[in-house]
């Protein structure tokens, strides 16, 4: 990075495959590697930008790499965030462990794809979302809408939620007791009017 001064890169992890282990594999190693890499940068030109705050080792998290090393999605995207080092985000979707399977968006776990996303929004995130994808049975143009649109409609599903509501439950679990839970069930059913109605916090 001190041959080529100014470039900001960015780290992918992925813990394993095909290599046994893989070093740096996990969320948070990737910030170690961070901070030892601009620790020994010595160019002018890179010690200037990172006085001023900038990070030139930034990270970008695969969705399934992070769930093959049994990270929590929501959390281990917000370390990168917290320091300003998210620079990009590749998306799919994974079982935990297993090999790296690259499955559409949502397929499995959808509600944490929402968490991600819900993350993201609290953090500002302005980046690029990037379909990281090994479609199964269908065509790459078929698999790119699919992933967009369900990207589009996780989104649409935070943008809907209370979070007045949401952060006064979260910083008041002693008046809110089960409140968040039953709501998110009531936002995620197709007619929660069928539901018992769910009386407001405070
Ligand atoms: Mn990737």
């Amino acid at each position: 990075m001190d041959a080529v001064p100014g470039v900001r890169v960015a780290f992918e992890p992925k813990p394993y495959e095909p290599r046994g282990h893989i070093l740096f594999g996990t969320t948070p190693e990737g910030l170690l590697l961070a901070h030892k890499v601009e620790a020994m940068l010595k160019h002018p030109a890179n010690r200037k930008l990172l006085d001023e705050g900038h990070a030139l080792v930034a990270m970008n998290p695969e969705v399934g790499h992070v769930l093959m090393g049994f990270e929590d999605l929501a959390y281990a995207y917000s370390w990168p965030l917290s320091e300003g080092r998210l620079a990009h985000t590749h998306w799919n979707s994974q079982p935990l462990g297993n090999y790296d399977q690259d499955l559409n968006v949502g397929v499995i776990s959808p509600e944490q794809t929402e968490a991600l996303l819900y993350t993201l929004k609290m953090y500002g995130y302005g980046g690029y979302f990037g379909p990281d994808l090994n479609p199964e049975r269908m065509p790459v143009d078929v698999a790119l809408k699919i992933c967009m649109d369900a990207i589009r409609a996780a989104n649409d599903r935070i943008n809907d939620l209370d979070h007045g509501s949401i952060l006064f439950a979260t910083n008041h679990p002693d008046k809110a007791r089960g409140w968040l839970e039953a709501y998110l069930v009531r936002m995620r059913a197709l007619h929660p009017d069928r539901l018992p109605p769910l009386p407001p916090v405070q």
